[in-house]
Formats: structure tokens, sequence, C-alpha cells
């Protein structure tokens, strides 16, 4: 049997980092785009798409404030655009809905569970910040509850429902596996899911091969063969993860979002690079990188002729 191509996300921006942690992190809507559009031509197959408030690139979830950024990647490339309804920890799912429900993509995020969502430790390492909210937003995140209730899911999976988007389900530690498969019992979502494991937030489980394999056999357990794979690392734990995952099977996501890093203490000058690099490993390790197109299919997306952007 031929082996399965390997999907490579490319997380671009995200809502964690902040302008001062790297002059890298793309932060105005130009930026935003030309990242992802650099990552599409180093291979990501799909991007997963945050937006921010282009007056001081602070995490924004605002339409208008992905729109220019949609249009222009879409007519650049044909990678699978990916829009978060994640949005940020402090934001509420009614307003996390809105960019999908506005520009239909065919994907988007969806977590899996409410946690505890802190990165707080890391306003240690900066003395002066570019923008006055970056302190209070990283410190503050110590009180973070990312919530994501059952009925958050419902409402987002109910509303989304007639536009037919698949889903990344972003699953923190095992129980969101659970839960996931509770939504599917009640009907929420069809097969084949998508699911993205989330290795090493501050809240859930570590980044540490023990639990990708946890998780994996959990889901096995739960899913059967119908669904498809993840991993995502934070910080440092991206590439050994992805690489692990690629090795085992599965996809990959990289990008800014999750890894400000292109190796120990060096930050990553762009998303291309991070993708470039994980796309050399998988190929020196004898796997194939997957196309937009594949991806699509092995996904079972409706295409990027039916998004409304
Ligand atoms: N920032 C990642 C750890 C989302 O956008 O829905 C999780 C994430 C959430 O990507
Ligand atoms: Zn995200």
């Amino acid at each position: 049997m031929a082996k399965q191509k390997t999907i490579i996300t490319c997380a671009v921006t995200g809502a964690i980092h902040t302008p001062t942690m790297s002059d890298h992190l793309p932060a105005t809507h130009n930026a935003i785009a030309e990242h992802a559009i650099a990552a599409a031509d180093a291979g990501a197959a799909i991007l997963h798409l945050h937006t921010r408030d282009p007056e001081d690139g602070r995490p924004s979830v605002d339409p208008d404030h992905y729109s220019g950024i949609l249009s222009r990647v879409k007519q650049s490339t044909d990678a699978v655009l990916n829009i978060t309804t994640g949005g940020a920890p402090t934001m509420r799912i009614e307003e996390r809905i809105q960019a999908a429900l506005r520009f239909s993509p065919e994907m988007c995020s969806l977590n899996m569970g409410s946690m505890n969502f802190a990165f707080h430790l890391l306003a240690d390492r900066y003395d002066t910040w570019k923008h006055d909210w970056e302190k209070d937003y990283i410190a503050g995140s110590e009180a973070n509850i990312f919530r994501n209730t059952f009925a958050d899911i419902k409402q987002a999976a109910t509303a989304l429902a007639p536009h037919n988007v698949k889903f990344e389900h972003e699953c923190y530690d095992v129980g969101h596996l659970y839960n996931l498969k509770h939504c599917m019992e009640i009907g929420l979502f069809k097969a084949p899911i998508f699911l993205q494991f989330v290795f090493g937030v501050l809240g859930g489980i570590g980044a540490e091969v023990d639990n990708l394999i946890f998780m994996k056999r959990t889901a096995d357990r739960l899913f059967g063969t119908d669904y498809r794979w993840s991993v995502l690392g934070a910080g440092a734990a991206q590439m050994p993860l992805a690489t692990t995952a690629s090795q085992m099977g599965g996809n990959v996501r990289v990008g800014l979002e999750d890894s400000l890093f292109i190796s120990r203490g060096q930050l990553a000058k762009n998303n291309a690079q991070q993708v470039t690099k994980i796309r050399r490993i998988i190929e020196d390790l004898g796997c194939e990188v997957a196309t937009p197109d594949e991806a699509r299919e092995m996904l079972d997306l409706k295409g990027g002729d039916k998004v409304a952007f």
C-alpha cells in the first residue's frame, strides 16, 4: 500500500506571541499575507490563520481584519485556508466564529475543551515592550480560562454546519478526545475528522513522546480508522514532535503561532523557514509532503471554489 503523504499546516501568527518577542512575527495584514504565501510556496498545504489589529498588532477576530488577507492569499496560492475559531483565550465563542461565518472557509479550528491556557512566564523575558497592551496580556494569562464548553462547541458546530467546513479539532489533553467522541455521538461532526494534538501549552498535556503515543492510541480506540491526525508541539517541542509524528504516519503543524524559533536560541526569520525545515526532515526520512489538492482529498474538503472570499 502506498504511504500516506504528510500534510504540513503552517500557523502563521496566532494569539500568544506578541510583536516584542520577535521582529519577525507578522503583525500587520500585509506581513501576515506575505508570510502565508511564502509558507505555501515552501510546502504548507494548509494555512491556519489568525488576524491582528493593524494599529498595534494585538490579536483580533474582527472579520474586517481578515478580508484583505484572505483575498490576497487566495489569489497567490492554492493552499487550504483555515480560519481560527479559537481567536485568543480571552475571547468568547460568539465573536470567535464571526469570521468563519462571513468567509465560509474550507477549514476552521475548533477547540475541544475548556482549560487553563497560560503563557505568563514569557513576561519575565522582556524589560521593554513595543506596545502598551502586551505586558498585561501576557502576564494576565496566568488567570486565563480558555472557555470551550460543550454548549460553545455545539454553538460553533451548529452555526457553521451550513458552511460545510472541516474542523481542525484542537485537542490539548486526552479528555478532549472523549469530548469530541461525545460530540460525534450527538451528531455534531461527521467522519473523517481531523485531530490536531496539541502538546506543551501550560494547562494542557506535556510535550513528551509518551503522551503523543497515548493520545494516538486513545484516538485509535475512540475513532477507529476514520480520522486523520496532526501534531503541534509548542515552543522547543515543535520540530522534535513534528518529526516523530511524521514518522508515525501523522501530519504536522509548524509556524510562528506555535514557536518563534528555528533552532535553539535562534529566532525564525519567517514562517517559510520552519516549513522548509520540516519539509526537508520529512523528505530526508523518506516521506512525501501533500499538495493542497492532496490534502483536500485526504481530509474530504469542500474545495477552494466554495468559499466566500
Ligand atoms: N495556539 C495553539 C496552541 C486556535 O487557533 O483555535 C492553538 C490554536 C487555537 O491554534
Ligand atoms: Zn490558532
